[in-house]
């Protein structure tokens, strides 16, 4: 859209006046932040009413991406950037006296997400509507996010994440939407004139509330839109009636349960505990977004035969595969289809996404559990289990380990992942390598029965928030240099390798980071009271704390460091700042162990004045969307370092590179596409293949205790965790990572990894050094990323999977 400053200046005033009752030169920060944000609210809303109007008009193909999680940052600026009015708007901020980050501080960043998995959703948002596809988020609006993380003596502590206490001003509520969303009870089942009538009766209602938030595409007028739930008590007499009989008490009770669905976000993403109130916020979820899709499809007046013509249903994680059932479920009982019919709409309708090869981490539910919370949907679970075990036992007649394996329901337990392969037309991974190993290995049997189900759709980010958003002087000085094509057709940034030996752009390179580790360093001081020098190398290593990420093999090696320098006073490195950020799930022991150990090591070090300056490590707390945005684009190394085989795909990894950071990986998730892309000259490699992690996991013929016995550097560090070296770190907290690491085997090869991991971050020194062949590297990086931006991955979902069409309708 265009608008002129003076525009934009008098409708803040006006805003501000209308909204607070003051002037404008008496208004807060805070004031002016919702004021802004009340007004692209008004800016979008024609777009967004004019949107959904044209998808009704050309009954488009509406797709719909199910996600427990959106982890989608603060959205003032990457909605001014995406309306097109970014600089006139930060122009307009500070000639009325104020500055536009500092005005995007009041927005509290809404943590509706663990990780990787609930950042992707957010990013794929952000794509469709950039590419004009009709597609909409549908989840749940949790009153707490992810916990706030607080390091108290270098231990983790988790404080409530309360995002909504001031309000959000991007959400519509929109209660004649609500939908009634069903639990427990018992069912009646009659036939009736050849039909089955079921009844569900005495069941316990919750009101599924959507809010809506826009989602706006990058200036091309498309408002897509985004659905959180929240859960009410029904006001409905009659349902109420059902619960409490009149008992004010009971009612009270019953409110308190209801709302208690839609309260917290589970912040566990490794493993699943099979919590009642999971399960409830799983169904809630799927069956809210379900009939309201219905909804939506009956004002279309098509029949409902023709449903998976104008539907698509993603399934991000089995967390919404219930979606499965309960579309079953409507069109069984609320449309009298056939089953067969209703099964042949149902999996053309759904895909489903695969994030997670670690089998903790598979969902899995208890089948009385379920039985007593969704009577009719287990019914009709176990109908589909019936049916696909017939089918099992035709092609299997004499496995039935293999039919045992494949069973949807099997040792009273639903496996959720078994439900949404058999239930959908689509089963794709999240890069080439974790897709591979799903159809060799993890799912193996059934890729042998639906091969055409597979595919595989790497992941990517989306470049207008990570690169145009965070780094905007590294975002102009490409556009000077290649022209701005490469804001809509991002693999136009390849062209930037025609500048990779053009010593005045490296130098601008060169500058850009530095100003961004300035900004950085200053962040630091502020937050972790650490003085950092921006002329050390930053490298950075920032996601979800797990055993499998290896944050643990990074300390142990900068512990290493530390023993060469106090040894060897002209020990020669460059001088380096080890920045970490990470939350560990609240009940993962050993995770926070390993944040207790990080912290302990930084004290130390941080306080040793025989170090010189040689190193500084910072742990930055409450790792969030708001902090990768300042820590990337001042990261000069992307630690990328998991256990071959263990981390699906990454998409920090791509985040990084993007923003010049060389990356130090093993062959793992998309690191081996960033390989491929980059080339050996452009990223520091080392470490175990997938396909060795996988050969000593079958024939157990692996041994760390013995590596700890011939590496004596080694054995050292480790040593180090249990013999009170560490001021402040007790051999008790050492003893639990020192187990981890000997007495049970190290599961993730953090020993067999250990030397030449050391011997890559040595050749990460000698690079660095020669400054311009590390700008190159840098640049080639940068060029290479357009690659593995999210509106790739999203068109690929597009015509690979849901059909729908891309494209501008304005
Ligand atoms: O999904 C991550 C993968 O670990 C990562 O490799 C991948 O890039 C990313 C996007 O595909 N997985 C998660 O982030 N998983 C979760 O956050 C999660 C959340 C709740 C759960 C289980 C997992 O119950």
């Amino acid at each position: 859209m265009y608008l002129t400053k003076e525009q934009v200046k008098k409708d803040i005033e006006a805003k501000i006046l209308s909204l607070f009752a003051v002037d404008i030169t008496d208004a807060t920060g805070q004031q002016v932040f919702v004021a802004l944000g009340n007004l692209i609210r008004d800016y979008c809303a024609r777009g967004w009413v004019d949107t959904n109007k044209t998808y009704e008009k050309y009954k488009e193909k509406q797709v719909y991406y199910f996600s427990i999680e959106f982890l989608l940052g603060k959205m003032l600026k990457a909605n001014l950037l995406n309306l097109g009015i970014l600089d006139v708007c930060d122009d307009a901020i500070s000639e009325m006296g104020f500055d536009l980050d500092e005005i995007q501080s009041y927005e509290p960043e809404p943590g509706l997400g663990n990780g990787g998995l609930g950042r992707l959703a957010a990013c794929f948002l952000d794509s469709m509507a950039a590419l004009a596809i009709p597609g909409h988020g549908c989840g749940i609006r949790y009153k707490y996010g992810l916990f706030e993380q607080k390091f108290i003596d270098g231990y983790q502590v988790e404080v409530p994440e309360n995002w909504l206490r001031e309000g959000n001003v991007w959400e519509v509520r929109k209660p004649d939407k609500a939908v009634l969303v069903k639990f427990k009870g018992e069912l009646d089942i009659k036939e009736e004139e050849g039909k089955f009538k079921v009844t569900h009766k005495n069941y316990e209602p919750v009101l599924a509330v959507p809010y809506d938030t826009p989602v706006i595409g990058f200036d091309n007028n498309t408002v897509n839109n985004l659905r959180l739930f929240s859960a009410e008590m029904p006001s409905d007499d009659f349902d109420l009636a059902q619960i409490s009989h009149g008992d004010y008490k009971k009612a009270l009770d019953y409110k308190y349960s209801v709302e208690s669905i839609s309260q917290v976000l589970y912040p566990d993403d490794s493993s699943e505990e099979g919590k009642t109130l999971r399960l409830k916020q799983e169904y809630f979820m799927v069956s809210a977004g379900v009939q309201s899709i219905i909804r939506r499809y009956k004002k279309l007046n098509l029949p409902i035969e023709e449903f998976n013509e104008k539907v698509s249903i993603h399934i991000n994680d089995t967390h919404p595969a219930l979606c499965i059932p309960e579309l079953m479920r409507i069109l069984l009982d609320e449309y009298y289809l056939s089953w067969d019919k209703a099964w042949e709409i149902t999996t053309l309708t759904m895909s489903y996404t695969n994030h997670t090869i670690l089998s903790e981490a598979l969902e899995t539910w208890s089948s009385d559990l379920m039985r007593n919370l969704l009577p009719r949907i287990y019914m009709i679970i176990e109908e589909i289990n019936r049916r696909f075990c017939e089918q099992l036992i035709k092609l299997n007649p004499d496995n039935q380990d293999k039919i045992n394996a494949m069973a949807i329901i099997a040792h009273s337990t639903v496996r959720m992942a078994n439900l949404a392969i058999v239930g959908s037309h689509s089963t794709n991974g999240v890069a080439k390598l974790h897709t591979e190993i799903l159809k060799n290995r993890e799912l193996n049997n059934f890729y042998q029965m639906y091969p055409a189900r597979f595919n595989n759709k790497t992941n990517g980010i989306t470049h207008r928030r990570w690169l145009m958003l965070a780094n905007p002087n590294l975002s102009n000085l490409v556009t000077e240099t290649i022209g701005d094509i490469w804001k809509r057709v991002p693999t136009d940034l390849i062209k930037l390798k025609e500048y990779n030996e053009d010593s005045a752009f490296l130098s601008k390179i060169e500058q850009i980071k530095y100003d961004n580790k300035v900004k950085l360093a200053d962040v630091i001081l502020k937050n972790n009271e650490i003085i950092v020098d921006p002329s050390s190398i930053f490298d950075v290593q920032v996601k979800r704390l797990h055993a499998y990420k290896r944050q643990l093999m990074n300390a142990l090696h900068i512990l290493h460091l530390y023993h060469r320098i106090i040894e060897d006073s002209s020990y020669d490195m460059h001088p380096r700042t080890f920045i970490f950020g990470a939350k560990a799930a609240p009940g993962y022991y050993l995770a926070k162990k390993i944040i207790k150990f990080i912290n302990s090591i930084a004290d130390m070090i941080n306080n040793d004045p025989r170090v010189k300056g040689k190193l500084k490590i910072v742990f930055m707390e409450n790792y969030s969307v708001t902090l990768a945005q300042s820590i990337i684009p001042a990261a000069d190394v992307s630690e990328q370092i998991s256990t071959a085989s263990k981390e699906a795909s990454g998409t920090g990894n791509m985040k990084f590179m993007m923003n010049g950071a060389v990356t130090l990986a093993t062959m793992d998730g998309a690191n081996v596409e960033i390989f491929n892309e980059v080339g050996n000259d452009n990223i520091v490699i080392f470490g175990l293949t997938a396909k060795e992690v996988l050969s000593h996991e079958m024939n157990n013929d692996y041994k760390s205790v013995d590596i700890y016995h011939r590496d004596h550097a080694l054995r050292r560090v480790i040593d180090d965790l249990i013999n009170g070296f560490i001021p402040g770190f007790s051999v008790d907290d050492g003893l639990d990572i020192y187990h981890h690491l000997i007495t049970h085997n190290d599961s993730f090869f953090v020993l067999r990894d250990f030397k030449e991991y050391s011997l890559a971050h040595q050749k990460i020194d000698s690079l660095y050094k020669k400054k311009d062949t590390w700008n190159k590297m840098c640049v080639d990086n940068i060029a290479s990323s357009g690659q593995f931006t999210s509106d790739r991955t999203i068109t690929s979902y597009a015509n690979g999977i849901w059909s729908t069409r891309i494209g501008e309708h304005f």
